[in-house]
């Protein structure tokens, strides 16, 4: 899953794109170096990051997702907001990217009645504060539980277990030792017997274990990719998209 950012905030992030025009470009480009989904987002959910309206939202990523509707790969859409979630399903994204796990008022209702499918991430507290002082019992146990609770309701709501995708949500309310601790035992969540999906690319983590800053992450991007496709993740959210493919591609070989 290729990251298409259509967010200000460029300088901070190689994925983000400020007009429409330069992220269909770089849409296209993601798919030619081998993305075989892309995640279309238009609020910026890092850490400190304010929200935005649902009319910017909207008027960020409604022209990119107009222009890439004929593309060959599927589209999702990154976003927390109902209204945002029923206008790009309308303009035929397939998948909701969805950091609150549906659990917007009117989100949950907004995805049922499509047949789309939708990946319920995990998130501590909200993306302006998350980083403050994030704690857990537990946070293999507790990360899974939320996400359990989170299936069953979306399953309760109609969706079928064929449309659900689950993320552990790195960086997401989450020190250090905590994303370390996911990633070392991301094969207890293959119990909950839906796909996952994991995002490492570029994130504070790498940045704390190599010692680099945010465009000099790939090695470390991609190293954490692969761990997590061999320790269990179906989807990697990844801004590399060339090198993270190239790395699959040499586990694939090896792994039959
Ligand atoms: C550098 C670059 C530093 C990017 C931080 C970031 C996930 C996600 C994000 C994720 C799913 C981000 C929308 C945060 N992360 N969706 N979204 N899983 N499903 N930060 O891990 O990329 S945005």
């Amino acid at each position: 899953m290729g990251i298409v950012n259509v967010t200000p905030d460029s300088f901070s992030d190689g994925g983000a794109h400020a007009s429409p025009g330069l992220a269909v470009d770089f849409a296209q480009r993601l798919v030619e170096d081998g993305a075989q989904i892309l995640d279309i987002g238009g609020e910026s959910t890092r850490p400190g990051a304010e929200p935005v309206s649902v009319a910017q939202e909207l008027d960020r990523v409604m022209p990119v997702l107009e222009h890439l509707k004929d593309l060959a790969v599927p589209i999702s859409i990154d976003t927390y907001k109902p209204e945002v979630m029923r206008a790009a399903l309308a303009a035929g994204a397939s998948i909701v990217n969805d950091v609150k796990a549906l659990g917007e008022p009117g989100a949950m209702e907004a995805v049922a009645g499509s047949d789309a499918a939708v990946c319920l991430m995990h998130m501590q507290g909200e993306p302006r504060t998350m980083q403050d002082n994030p704690r857990y019992a537990d946070v293999v146990r507790d990360v899974k539980e939320f996400l359990a609770s989170r299936l069953a309701a979306a399953e309760a709501a109609g969706m079928s277990r064929e449309r659900l995708l689950l993320d552990p949500g790195f960086g997401f309310g989450k020190t250090f030792a905590h994303n370390l601790e996911l990633l070392r035992h991301l094969d207890a969540f293959s119990e909950l017997g839906v796909p996952l999906l994991v995002g490492i690319s570029r994130k504070g983590m790498l940045g704390k274990i190599t010692g680099r800053d945010l465009g000099e992450r790939v090695h470390g991007s991609v190293a954490a990719a692969l761990l997590a496709v061999i320790r269990g993740a179906s989807i990697v959210r990844v801004h590399d998209v060339r090198a993270t493919r190239d790395a699959l591609e040499v586990y694939n070989a090896v792994s039959g």
